[in-house]
């Protein structure tokens, strides 16, 4: 995803891709969880290791060449987990999706732990087997080995389930004795007050679009789909001010502007995370708004008008928000409550609302839920235009393991056990048969993405509704004349030259004269340097999406599921 109202910098793609492959090394700094022990005296050479990953909506592959990057972001676990790793050891990160593995030197690596979502698992998977051939010592956790820890049988030495600040250190011990366990799992969840500055100064920062910075975990709500609460609980827990301001401080170190707040649900706690927001704020009151923000809350935020504000003048742009679906009786199936509370207004009353605040909503909705009929791709396709959601990612219902979803469907027997299900989800529906559910799926991207569509959703949100752009750091301008005017000019270049890349990179014809005649129309309805970025943008990301959606629709790809 990319906010929209952001001051990106395109870099230099040539300089970039002549830089080297070689990893980036580091001891450990200051880590309250790591308490190594006398008998500690075993040191190892660990190199973690992000797979692959497959084509998503969010990898934005199709349109990383035009942005000048590798990759959208780095997960956030490879540099914590470095930053968890206790003094003594020496730890590499490796990213496959922005430096190229080579097996024979990561089998020189005493432990190499690999990390993994759904996405990549069958990358993890084949990583696993060429160690595996190699002799090499291999630990495997994330977001997939949580909820399916047997998935890669013994190709594994061993599996840590769910968090890890505690269960790493303390395997680390175990290893050094010649004592480790097959499997760790954290009996309490991690106190998110002792987490450390992760290691970003191990990863090639300058390869990526975003930063990533965590305020919290869990979330409180219980949608019958959701794996977060089932790995991260419902009781949202948060670091404090302080621990904050030291990543803000690592992140611009390594000259990261932009930055996803990785939270599963940044509102989860309201009052807390009020407290961390007038931090926030005033951190980047202090340094000149050195940052620009985009994450992911519940739609409750549109009832909390001091919490919008607040956003707002942290320089939170963009939100993405698990909307689901306009069909009130699927909301209540899944029990996405947060969602059905017609006294504070229609689902799109409130996204309009967050929307006139200054902050462009992103969504994420689903399709194939019991109570969906083949009637539910029109009503799906209808709600997101009258809402005015540019970017949204559809999904056809997964089970995913450990879920009540998961639970339930597999007593009716409702589960498509395979790893690769045929229509692309597990699930079998109950009022569509599974072919047209995939077709349904496939249709209503194709159409949310047609340019015209997708544009006429830009045009809404942006010349007729006018969001606001970048309000925080306008209200400051004002008072510096000097830093308005130069970043006046970098929006200009910067989306300037991506446009500019596009017109000259994009095959089709047709598709590089909709993005010129659109600029076109903006420029003179909305002439503002900002604005032009946003544009840019839009094409580019407009571009990932359409291609995904096209090459779906034509039959070139396998229909990706958004899961
Ligand atoms: C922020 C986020 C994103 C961001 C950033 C993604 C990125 N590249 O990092 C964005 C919005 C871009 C995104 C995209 C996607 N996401 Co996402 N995302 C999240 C979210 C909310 C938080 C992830 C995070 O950074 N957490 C903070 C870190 C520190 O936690 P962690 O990775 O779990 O690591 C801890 C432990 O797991 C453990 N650990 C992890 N790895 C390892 C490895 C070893 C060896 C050890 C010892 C321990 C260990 O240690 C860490 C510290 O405790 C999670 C929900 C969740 N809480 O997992 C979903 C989640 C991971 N995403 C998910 C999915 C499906 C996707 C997409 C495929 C969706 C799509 N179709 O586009 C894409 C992938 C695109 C891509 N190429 O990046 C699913 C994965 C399902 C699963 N169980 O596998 C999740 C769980 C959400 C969900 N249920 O839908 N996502
Ligand atoms: S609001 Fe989002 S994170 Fe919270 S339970 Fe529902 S799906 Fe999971």
């Amino acid at each position: 995803m990319v906010p929209s109202q952001v001051e990106y910098q395109l870099p230099d793609v040539r300089a970039q891709q002549a830089a080297d492959t070689q990893p980036a090394r580091g001891g450990p700094q200051h880590n309250p969880y790591a308490r190594p022990s006398p008998l500690e005296v075993r040191v190892a050479r660990i190199t973690f290791v992000n797979p692959r990953f497959e084509v998503s909506y969010w990898g934005m592959e199709h349109a990383l060449p035009f942005l000048g990057k590798r990759a959208n972001m780095p997960v956030a676990c490879l540099p914590l987990l470095a930053a968890l790793t206790p003094a003594g050891h020496t730890v590499t990160l490796l990213d496959e999706n922005v430096q190229d593995l080579d097996l024979d030197r990561l089998a020189r690596a005493d432990i190499v732990g690999l990390t993994g979502m759904i996405v990549q698992r069958q990358r993890m998977r084949a990583l696993l087997t060429g160690l595996k051939q190699r002799g090499v010592f291999t630990v495997v956790g994330g977001p997939w080995v949580s909820v399916q820890e047997d998935y890669f049988g013994d190709l594994a030495d061993v599996v840590f389930v769910g968090e890890a600040e505690e269960t790493w250190p303390q395997f680390l011990a175990d290893w050094a004795r010649g004592r480790h366990r097959r499997r760790y799992e954290q009996a309490e969840k991690s106190d998110m007050s002792k987490v450390p500055t992760p290691r970003f100064d191990l990863l090639r920062m300058d390869r990526y679009m975003f930063g990533s910075l965590q305020f919290s975990r869990g979330c409180p709500f219980q949608c019958e789909f959701c794996d977060i609460i089932v790995t991260f609980g419902r009781r949202p827990r948060l670091k404090a001010a302080a621990q904050v301001v030291a990543e803000l401080e690592a992140l611009r170190a390594q000259g990261v502007r932009i930055t996803f707040i990785v939270d599963d649900n940044l509102i989860g706690n309201k009052q807390a995370i009020k407290l961390l927001l007038r931090d926030l704020v005033a951190y980047q009151e202090a340094h000149g708004y050195p940052f620009v923000f985009f994450t992911e809350a519940s739609l409750d935020l549109a009832e909390d008008d001091e919490l919008l504000q607040l956003l707002v003048d942290a320089n939170i742009v963009s939100v993405f928000i698990g909307i689901e679906s306009p069909n009130e009786e699927a909301l209540k199936e899944t029990r996405k409550f947060q969602n059905v509370r017609p006294a504070r207004g229609t689902l799109v009353e409130r996204v309009h609302k967050i929307q006139r605040a200054g902050i462009e909503v992103w969504s994420g909705m689903i399709v194939g839920f019991d109570h969906d009929g083949p009637d539910i791709f029109e009503a799906q396709r209808r709600f997101i235009e009258e809402a005015r959601i540019i970017s949204t990612m559809v999904g056809m219902l997964y089970a995913i393991p450990k879920t009540p979803l998961h639970a339930r469907l597999a007593r009716a027997g409702r589960l498509d056990s395979s790893d690769e299900p045929a229509c692309g989800t597990n699930v079998l529906p109950l009022r569509m048969r599974r072919e047209e559910l995939r077709d349904g799926y496939v249709k209503l991207l194709d159409l949310l993405y047609e340019p015209k569509a997708y544009f006429r959703r830009v045009e809404d949100l942006y010349l007729k509704a006018r969001l606001e752009l970048n309000a925080a750091v306008h209200k400051r301008r004002a008072r510096h004349p000097w830093t308005w005017v130069k970043s006046v000019v970098r929006d200009l270049v910067t989306g300037g030259v991506l446009f500019w890349r596009l017109l000259r990179g994009v095959p089709e014809r047709s598709l590089r004269r909709e993005y010129g005649r659109r600029l076109w129309r903006l420029c003179r309805l909305r002439p503002n340097p900002t604005a032009l970025l946003v544009y840019a943008l839009k094409c580019a990301l407009h571009y990932h999406q359409h291609t995904m959606a096209r090459q779906m629709a034509s039959g070139r790809t396998k229909v990706h599921n958004s899961f």
